[in-house]
């Protein structure tokens, strides 16, 4: 349940990056911390790391827009992915608003996505957690390899994405379908709080989504045919020059 603070008008969610190890999920920090100017993100933290696989996890703090009268702020975090951190994979999930799966495209990985999307799911069923109502966006990361070694959007959507949730091709390291996926998963997690019923925090995040606003300043592009962008909060926007100039041919013809 994300936490809405009335005194200083935050609301704070925590979003986690899961998938198996080395797809990618630091990248999108990364990205994020680079392209994100300093007021909108904070420090990138990544604890006990060795060589570049993360050992215990990533931390960073972004302000992305407004909901009304209320700041934004998603904490991120990435998990190990590696299936031997199962316990710290699961304390990062405990508590999560909202996960995104990031899935490496690359054939030989297949197994390993399929795995780690297990993995993920009977995490949450230990915490109690409903997959089912969870948001979730799906990214399918790597698209930017040779065809001849990643799978298709098509193809990753048909084996992963069996509850047709928000999906997109990515190329995490030059920052393609990263915004993207963060917006819609913010989103989501928004919107649940808005339609939670019965609760302080619930009501007045209701109230603070009624306000209207503008939207739609994130760079934004067409990974997938599925996507929604119905933004319900007001993202900050970014610098010009910070915006990825690549577009994705393979990426962007998907039709889901
Ligand atoms: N070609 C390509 N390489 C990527 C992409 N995203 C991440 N990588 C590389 O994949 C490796 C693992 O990425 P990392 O973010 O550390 O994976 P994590 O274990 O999921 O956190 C690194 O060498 C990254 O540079 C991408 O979209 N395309
Ligand atoms: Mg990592």
């Amino acid at each position: 349940m994300p936490i809405v603070d009335h005194a200083t008008r935050l609301i704070t969610c925590k979003l986690v990056y899961c998938g198996p190890g080395r797809s990618g999920k630091t990248t999108n920090l990364s990205y994020l911390h680079t392209a994100l100017p300093g007021e909108q993100v904070g420090h990138l933290t990544s604890l006990a790391t060795r060589r570049d696989r993360t050992l215990f996890f990533d931390y960073m703090p972004v302000d992305l827009g407004t909901v009304g009268a209320y700041k934004v702020r998603f904490q991120l975090y990435t998990v190990p992915g590696q299936p031997y951190y199962k316990a710290i994979r699961q304390l990062v999930l405990q508590g999560a608003d909202g996960v995104a799966f990031v899935a490496d495209s690359q054939r030989h990985r297949w197994d390993d996505n399929l795995e780690s999307l297990q993995d993920m799911h009977a995490n949450l069923a230990e915490h109690g957690v409903d997959a089912r109502s969870l948001p979730m966006v799906l990214q399918y990361n790597k698209q930017d390899l040779p065809e001849s070694l990643v799978a298709s959007v098509a193809e990753l959507s048909a084996a992963l994405n069996f509850r047709n949730r928000p999906e997109f091709a990515a190329d995490a390291l030059r920052g393609q379908g990263v915004f993207d996926s963060l917006r819609s998963l913010g989103t989501q997690v928004l919107r649940r709080l808005g339609a939670e019923d019965g609760t302080t925090a619930g009501d007045r995040a209701r109230q603070a989504l009624k306000t209207p606003h503008t939207t739609a300043a994130l760079p934004s592009t067409s990974e997938s045919a599925r996507t929604s962008h119905d933004d319900i909060f007001s993202p900050v926007p970014l610098p010009a020059e910070s915006r990825y100039p690549m577009a994705m041919a393979s990426a962007g013809g998907v039709s889901a």
